[in-house]
């Protein structure tokens, strides 16, 4: 028996596993531990590899596979990935965008009403039995208040528009104006923190917005102000998002997405005005389900030599 051609690299739900191993032939394997322990033929058979997870696969990684013509991630997001390392050696790489697009903008608006409306001390008042000896403190107004979406891309958009129903004014940063009358352009990113309350990152990974989030901005949302991250850990200088936690100059965050997960900054749990979340921005059955099957459909479409659905380069 020859080996697979195609190679699915990381934690597959058994929906996944069997479509990856009934549809496409595929092998599974957990991570690249696993990935070194292959035979040189055995890498040399593989033309194709399912990517699922956040660590770096670039040029040498690729140079495992000589024969390696496609890389389909399992995410929108793929910054784990050196795109400009796959383009010169003749490899195609493909996302799955949109599918997800609905899960991590609802995100993003409960990590605002969550911090801002103290939903896990609530919870923890209600589950402790002590909420007869006091009422929980009260905390802040959402509705109506003055929101920046740093990013306005499909998820930046959706996000826009579910807050512009929760009758917040929409200032935006973006690399163009858009057509969206009523919204307020910002050029500059401090300019969009120093005019809003909330300031919502949605911009997408990788070297070029790293730290793009920088103290300076978040010096501009200042004491009042509350950012809610949904992109990737790398926007934000996590650094200077901690000492501002800590010390007050920034007043809250809603965060899913962190530098070095899933083994974060341990000084996150103690601080009391964060909202967190494990990564899980598109982790609903439906969506997962939708994004397993994008990455799956690209594939086959390469097997049959037919166009790619969602290419990246
Ligand atoms: C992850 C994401 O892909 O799509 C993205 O860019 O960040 C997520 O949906 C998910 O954690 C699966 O690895």
């Amino acid at each position: 028996m020859t080996s697979p051609k195609v190679l699915a690299i990381g934690s597959y739900t058994p929906i996944d596993a069997t479509a990856l191993t009934e549809d496409l032939q595929a092998q599974i394997l957990p991570n690249w531990d696993a990935v070194a322990a292959l035979s040189t033929d055995d890498r040399a058979n593989v033309v194709a590899v399912a990517y699922k997870g956040h660590h770096a696969f670039g040029g040498d990684r690729m140079d495992l596979f000589p024969n390696l013509k496609l890389i389909a991630n399992f995410g929108v997001g793929y910054d784990a990935i050196d795109v400009s390392a796959a383009t010169p050696r003749g490899i195609k790489v493909t996302n799955t965008p949109d599918v997800l697009n609905d899960d991590v903008a609802d995100t993003a608006v409960a990590l605002l009403l969550s911090q801002c409306r103290a939903l896990r001390q609530g919870e923890e008042l209600v589950r402790s039995g002590n909420w007869s000896k006091g009422d929980l403190p009260l905390n802040r107004k959402v509705s109506g208040g003055k929101v920046g979406i740093l990013g306005l891309g499909r998820i930046g958009r959706e996000i826009a528009d579910r807050l512009a129903a929760f009758k917040m004014d929409i200032h935006y940063y973006a690399r163009s104006e858009k057509d969206t009358p009523g919204w307020t352009f910002h050029a500059d990113p401090v300019a969009l923190a120093e005019a809003v309350d909330f300031l919502v990152v949605a911009l997408v990974g990788g070297k070029e917005t790293e730290k793009f989030v920088s103290r300076q901005v978040l010096e501009a949302l200042g004491p009042r102000g509350v950012i809610v991250n949904i992109s990737r850990g790398t926007t934000i200088d996590e650094e200077a998002m901690i000492q501002a936690l800590q010390n007050g100059t920034l007043g809250g965050a809603g965060l899913d997405v962190f530098l070095n997960e899933p083994n974060i900054d341990p000084r996150f749990a103690a601080l009391e005005n964060v909202a967190l979340q494990p990564h899980q921005g598109s982790g609903t059955v439906e969506t997962r389900a939708a994004m397993g099957q994008l990455q799956r459909d690209n594939i086959a479409n390469f097997l049959n030599g037919t166009a790619l659905l969602t290419p990246v380069n």
